[in-house]
């Protein structure tokens, strides 16, 4: 992965001379990790799940991109909107909401948060600000822009973060939406997760410009390509691009450049790249063994570690097991919720 180059935007200052993102406290580390496991745990009992008949329908894991949502999470206020695409999972957990619900409504079970009747891509959660959960590649950037919009018209000071991916950079309505952000300086951050394939196609066979940090120049809208695996270089470029919004200068784009070890979704078998170079992403950049790392090193015990490992598994575990034993939604209610 080529190193994180910034365009467009001047230094912010808040890096050290060497290039490396500021340092988290032993506090932030520690949330850094638990939130990032507590994804990664909840999507591989996805996948279990999955595996055994328990779920159906599409379903998109976010194994790898985990320090992406972790660290803009650490930037926002509490009312501040996350919208994404179908590969929501981690972007529910980490605006707060309750991982019985979301794997609940993974098995289509009456506790999920659209009463089992959306599945993994349909689900919102007012209260924590979590606005979907969209299958419709590029729906959410536009979708995120109404929210800005409306945190313009209502005269406050929240940001909506729109997380999209690389393939999704290239829809049409991507590029009205920067204009209008830009031309009505809506407070929107516009968070391009480039993981570098979309389904199975690669980055460089899609995208004429492939520097995604760019996309909004011809909009006079910042931005800047980020180390999406090194949740402290999210965090500190995500607390320039959330303090720009916010004081009212309009829109701002942040490439996180990242990569998911799993297939596109759970029937892809991923034949257009090598097992080599999926563990060479994992071996060298994996987000949580980065904090891991650093966190052994500043004498936290590996029993400490594991404990958070602990308490996050038991989450999971609990929220697999609701999720498994909870009832079906009643047959009238494909009757309820729906247009007529
Ligand atoms: C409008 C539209 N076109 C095509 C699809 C089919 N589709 C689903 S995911 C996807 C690829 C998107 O890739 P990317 O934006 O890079 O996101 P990633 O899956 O890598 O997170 C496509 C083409 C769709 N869901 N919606
Ligand atoms: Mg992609």
């Amino acid at each position: 992965m080529a190193a994180p180059k910034k365009s467009v935007t001047k230094d912010s200052g808040q890096e050290k001379g060497d290039g490396s993102p500021p340092e988290f406290t032993k506090e932030q580390e520690l949330k850094a990790l638990r939130d990032m496991l507590l994804i990664r745990r909840f999507e591989e009992k996805a996948g279990q799940l999955y595996g055994m008949g328990a779920i159906g329908g599409f379903c998109h894991l976010y194994i790898g991109q985990e320090a992406v949502v972790v660290g803009m999470q650490m930037t926002l206020k509490k009312g501040d909107q996350v919208i994404t695409g179908y590969r929501d999972h981690g972007h529910m957990l980490a605006c707060g909401m309750d991982a019985k619900g979301v794997m609940a409504e993974l098995t289509g079970r009456r506790g999920g948060y659209s009463k089992g009747k959306g599945g993994s891509m349909h689900m919102f959660s007012v209260a924590e600000h979590f606005y979907g959960g969209h299958g419709i590649v590029g729906a959410q950037v536009s979708l995120g822009t109404g929210l800005a919009f409306a945190n313009r018209y209502r005269e406050n000071d929240f940001v909506s973060l729109a997380y999209f991916g690389d393939g999704a950079a290239n829809q049409g309505q991507v590029y009205e939406s920067f204009n209008m952000a830009e031309l009505w300086k809506l407070p929107v951050v516009y968070i391009i997760e480039n993981n570098r394939y979309a389904m199975g196609t690669s980055v460089t066979r899609s995208s004429a410009q492939t520097d995604f940090s760019k996309r909004g120049i011809s909009f006079n809208i910042p931005g800047r390509q980020v180390d999406g695996m090194d949740v402290r270089a999210v965090k500190a470029a995500g607390e320039e691009a959330v303090a720009w919004c916010r004081a009212g200068k309009g829109p701002y784009i942040l490439e996180m450049q990242t990569y998911r070890y799993r297939g596109h979704s759970m029937s892809d078998p991923a034949k257009y790249r090598t097992r080599e170079e999926v563990e060479k992403v994992r071996h060298d950049q994996d987000p949580i063994e980065q904090v891991r790392n650093r966190l052994l090193a500043a004498d936290v015990s590996e029993q400490d570690l594991k404990s958070i490992d602990a308490e996050v598994r038991d989450i999971v575990n609990a929220a697999a097991d609701f999720a498994q034993h909870d009832p079906e939604p009643d047959p009238s209610e494909l009757y309820t919720d729906v247009y007529r």
